[in-house]
């Protein structure tokens, strides 16, 4: 089965095709030559999600998903959010990670979660998926692996970020596995074949 996949984020795409599996065949906007940049000016990542599915099924008449995602960092109430991919203004990752450090210092508060909502709408109906994974923001980036703030970011539990962790070890536990598979689920149950 194929599907439609919201986004123009590569490494998004890479992580959900590797979770989703070979049962389905994820096209990303690229992919099906939508060059468009899709408005996202939600302040929940629910109404994000669905913004980028709304603009595809009202434009084009696709069915499709979409994932609007983010880290939580509790010391700054809950910034960057759904702030996470321009909070330092720019979709620079570097300068985006800088502000974090330089906001957090050394607070010794350091939790934090990276959460995921897939807005999935299929059939005419519209549903949402969610995934949330807990950790803690560390002083230094460490690791080449993974995206975006990865390099900083150590699930509860483990003592690798996650930009140090294989992509299969990210995959087994992120918040977008979480979410993706809640997502294969339900379309392994509603969809034929
Ligand atoms: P699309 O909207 O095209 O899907 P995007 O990158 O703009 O791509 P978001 O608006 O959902 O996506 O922003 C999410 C940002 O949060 C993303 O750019 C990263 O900086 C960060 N992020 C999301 N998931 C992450 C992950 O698994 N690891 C590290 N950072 C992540």
């Amino acid at each position: 089965m194929e599907l439609i996949f919201a986004t123009n984020n590569a490494h998004k795409l890479e992580e959900v095709q590797a979770i989703i599996g070979d049962r389905f065949v994820v096209k990303s906007l690229a992919d099906i030559g939508c060059t468009d940049d899709i408005p996202e000016t939600g302040v929940t990542f629910e109404e994000n999600a669905k913004q980028k599915t709304d603009y595809l099924v009202d434009r084009y008449g696709l069915d499709c998903f979409g994932d609007d995602s983010g880290l939580e960092i509790d010391a700054l109430n809950k910034e960057p959010g759904v702030y996470s991919a321009r909070y330092s203004g720019s979709r620079d990752m570097e300068k985006n990670i800088d502000l974090v450090l330089a906001k957090l210092g050394d607070n010794p508060n350091r939790t934090a979660r990276f959460r995921t909502v897939i807005s999935l709408f299929l059939n005419g109906q519209q549903y949402f998926f969610e995934g949330a994974i807990e950790g803690t923001i560390i002083r230094e980036r460490r690791g080449s692996g993974g995206f975006g703030y990865d390099p900083i970011f150590i699930p509860a539990g483990y003592d690798q970020t996650f930009a140090e962790m294989t992509s299969e070890e990210k995959n087994k536990i992120s918040h977008r596995a979480i979410a993706v598979g809640k997502l294969a689920t339900f379309l392994k149950e509603n969809s034929p074949g």
